[in-house]
């Protein structure tokens, strides 16, 4: 039956040229943001259903607009960018993109639908394996734990797994290629613990490799500092499919591809592998945090109890890791909070109500909402999009730079207006404190209310937005209620934590200490919460904005949630004068929030150390050619390092910060603007350059939508400011 499902193919190509009709393709947005890709068969549904320019932009083909008028200033500049940008605004008012970057998680797609019975359509299929073929890392033909790293046994051994099971054969050059490299890091023995976890569901990695992942911790107390709803909410929602699909050592029935990957994945011979002294493991060019010693003696008091667990204690700890991947699904209307628990939650679903379930079919509609189909093919993605986070910028940078009072641009915002209207959630969720999670009455979500997480920080860029485009932009219309602003600040005002910082998704629920029992290898800082200046400046720039327009709601808690911020961020700041990025890359990012913070409690370069110090840090980067760059490899190790080329986006964060902080001396905001201009395209568009986003310290992810929203609002800000200096100079 598998085979049917999923022939193999006869490819020979390399993955240059599509592997389908790209003219054929088109995006579905619909459902509040929702994205789907559909490849239409027949020429009568291509002339019912036309392609437009978002669908060709995403998937690069050339728009044929018409080159604009030079820009004879930055404002004009800024102007041209969004005549651009507008042509991808979708039809329902935001802007969708593609939310690719991470190459671990397209395997985890293919494996978990092969091993659930799920099928693809075959362009689907086409196309993900030529973004494989395409993301090859060039120098070895491995490939790495997202699109710009080095070739890891985890990249390696996931992603030439999917391409198998995708249909390649083993003797495609690009598979031979990719063994040969597999083989000289070792083999899959040395995958990483959730690689490991992928190809054991797979059946081609015995369980016994594989550290215990105990459901019982859900029965513990909850006031337990262990207790798994204390850890960071990606690590804990992964954390309960993966405990129960170990609990019941699931794996697939063995078939021809799987002997055979046997075979293809190993150096040595797969059935003489010992394989409980594989469970620490690790190939050095993937480890990342290695296990301290705290977790090695857990894991081997564990791995005792896992050789006489108790049969009514596991079958109760595995029926409610079932209840809570129930609950989340429900909650999420089978988006779930991110791609990884997406697929795990399927197999458990798939495997326990089967393939004609309510469950079953209602994963198989979301899972679409994961697949991106870009120029390189079709991958997965990140988030079902980041919808909110990217509207939420490119409308903040129109009314900043004045461009939303133009007349051209009313439409297109008041449309952005009504998405954000839609986006905003409003209530809590259905399965409430049962799935232990924060509040979102109010609340932004980073993609779509479906999905339906708050996000500390998209609810302050959300409800910026709507009080920009609400209070500041004339003749708009009001259509989110006051009320409805005040649940977004009492969500906010839940957020906070006692060093006055904010985290990502909720409170810090759990202990520092946690982190050593970190068991993933390649990620760093995943067991809880931890406070970040980014997230801590949305709130608190939001909070200052809303009490301009409403200073009665709540005031006294507003100041002093803006104060311990500001304390927190004080603390935050690096003796370089920089603050660490850790959602974007990297010191421009944050300190540009950062100073966005500073500047609206009046702390500026003229009367402040902090303020000086980070202009100070900031202008060391800047090169010769007025740009900054800094490579992703800054967020792994915690210390600036050069990007061989200034970036745009990153000399946008930059010069955004020297103007958050009053940065006197207009020269070096003068030469970055001429770098952003003179990398702007004559239809106002900007290139891609490198990739923009990281998380978890180690993978990076990409903000394509970035390239047009930072330029356009650094231009816009920059004219002005320039014009401000000018006229303090000639007083
Ligand atoms: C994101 C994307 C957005 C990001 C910001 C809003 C930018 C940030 O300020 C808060 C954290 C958040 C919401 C965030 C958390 C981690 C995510 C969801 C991601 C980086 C996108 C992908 C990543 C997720 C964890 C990837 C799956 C990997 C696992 C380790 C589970």
């Amino acid at each position: 039956e598998v085979s049917v499902l999923w022939p193999q193919l006869d490819i020979s190509e390399s993955g240059s040229k599509p592997f389908t009709d790209y003219s054929r393709w088109r995006l579905l947005v619909n459902d509040g943001g929702r994205h789907t890709w559909h490849y239409l068969q027949t020429d009568e549904e291509c002339e019912k259903w036309p392609q437009n320019d978002v669908d060709k932009y995403w998937i690069g083909i050339p728009l044929n607009l018409p080159d604009l008028p030079k820009p004879k200033d930055a404002l004009d500049a800024a102007r041209n960018g969004y005549t651009f940008y507008k042509h991808l605004q979708s039809h329902d008012g935001h802007w969708p993109g593609e939310y690719g970057g991470p190459m671990f998680l397209l395997p985890g797609l293919v494996i978990g639908s092969y091993v659930s019975g799920m099928s693809f359509k075959e362009e689907e299929r086409l196309e993900m394996i030529r973004y494989l073929l395409n993301h090859v890392t060039p120098e070895d033909g491995g490939w790495g734990i997202h699109i710009e790293g080095h070739s890891t046994v985890f990249g390696t051994a996931l992603n030439y797994t999917a391409l198998r099971i995708l249909g390649v054969q083993a003797d495609h050059p690009a598979a031979v290629r990719a063994r040969e490299t597999l083989h000289k890091l070792g083999g899959a023995t040395g995958a990483p613990a959730w690689g490991k976890f992928w190809l054991a569901i797979l059946n081609v990695y015995d369980w016994a490799g594989v550290n215990p992942v105990p459901a019982e911790l859900w029965l513990l107390p909850d006031w337990l500092p262990v207790h798994p709803h204390r850890w960071w909410i990606h690590t804990r929602t992964v954390y309960v499919p993966m405990s129960y699909l170990y609990g019941i050592r699931f794996k697939m029935q063995e078939n021809d591809l799987i002997r055979a990957l046997r075979e293809e994945l190993y150096p040595t011979n797969y059935y003489q592998i010992h394989w409980p002294s594989q469970r620490n493991n690790v190939c050095a060019a993937d480890l990342y945090s290695p296990h301290t010693t705290v977790l090695d003696v857990m894991n081997s008091v564990l791995s005792m109890y896992e050789g006489c667990v108790i049969p009514p204690l596991r079958r109760a700890a595995l029926a409610r890791a079932y209840h809570l991947i129930v609950i989340e699904d429900e909650n999420t209307e089978y988006q779930t909070l991110g791609p990884v628990s997406k697929m795990m939650n399927l197999i458990c679903r798939a495997h326990v109500e089967g393939p004609n379930s309510e469950a079953y079919k209602q994963h198989a509609i979301k899972r679409a909402d994961f697949m991106w189909l870009g120029q390189e093919g079709m991958m997965m993605c990140g988030t079902n999009g980041s919808q909110l986070w990217d509207i939420g910028f490119i409308t903040q940078a129109l009314v900043e730079t004045g461009l939303a009072k133009e007349e051209v641009n009313k439409e297109s915002l008041s449309k952005a207006l009504g998405w954000l209207d839609v986006c905003q959630i409003r209530e809590n969720p259905k399965h409430y404190e049962t799935s232990y999670r924060h509040t979102t009455k109010g609340a932004w979500p980073f993609s779509t209310k479906e999905q339906g997480y708050t996000v500390s920080d998209c609810t302050g860029e959300g409800l910026k937005a709507v009080l920009y485009l609400q209070n500041q932009v004339e003749g708009s219309e009001k259509i989110i209620s006051d009320e409805r602003l005040f649940d977004a600040v009492d969500v906010m005002l839940t957020m906070q934590n006692p060093n006055g910082g904010f985290a990502s998704y909720e409170l810090v629920r759990g202990p520092k200490w946690l982190e050593w029992l970190n068991p993933a290898e390649v990620f760093g800082d995943i067991m809880i919460e931890f406070c970040y200046p980014e997230c801590t400046t949305s709130v608190i720039t939001s909070l200052s904005i809303f009490r301009k327009h409403y200073p009665d709601y709540r005031s006294a808690d507003i100041e002093k949630t803006i104060k311990g911020a500001i304390k927190f961020l004080h603390k935050a700041q690096k003796a370089e004068g920089g603050w660490v990025g850790s959602w974007g890359i990297c010191f421009t990012y944050a300190t540009q929030f950062a100073l966005e913070s500073l500047s609206l409690v009046g702390e500026n370069y003229s009367n402040s150390s902090h303020a000086q110090r980070a202009c100070r840090f900031l202008l060391s980067w800047q090169r010769e050619d007025g740009g900054w760059g800094e490579s992703y490899k800054s967020c792994e190790q915690g210390t600036w390092i050069q990007h061989e080329n200034s970036q745009v986006v990153q000399t946008c964060w930059a010069t955004m910060a020297l103007m958050y902080a009053k940065y006197p001396d207009p020269e070096p905001i003068r030469k970055a603007i001429k770098l952003v201009i003179d990398r702007q395209l004559p239809d106002g568009s900007w290139p891609q350059e490198a990739i923009e986003g990281v998380f978890n310290k180690n993978c990076t992810i990409s903000y394509p939508n970035f390239k047009f929203s930072f330029p356009i609002w650094m231009l816009g800000r920059a004219y002005h400011y320039l014009n401000e200096l000018e006229e303090q100079a000639g007083q």
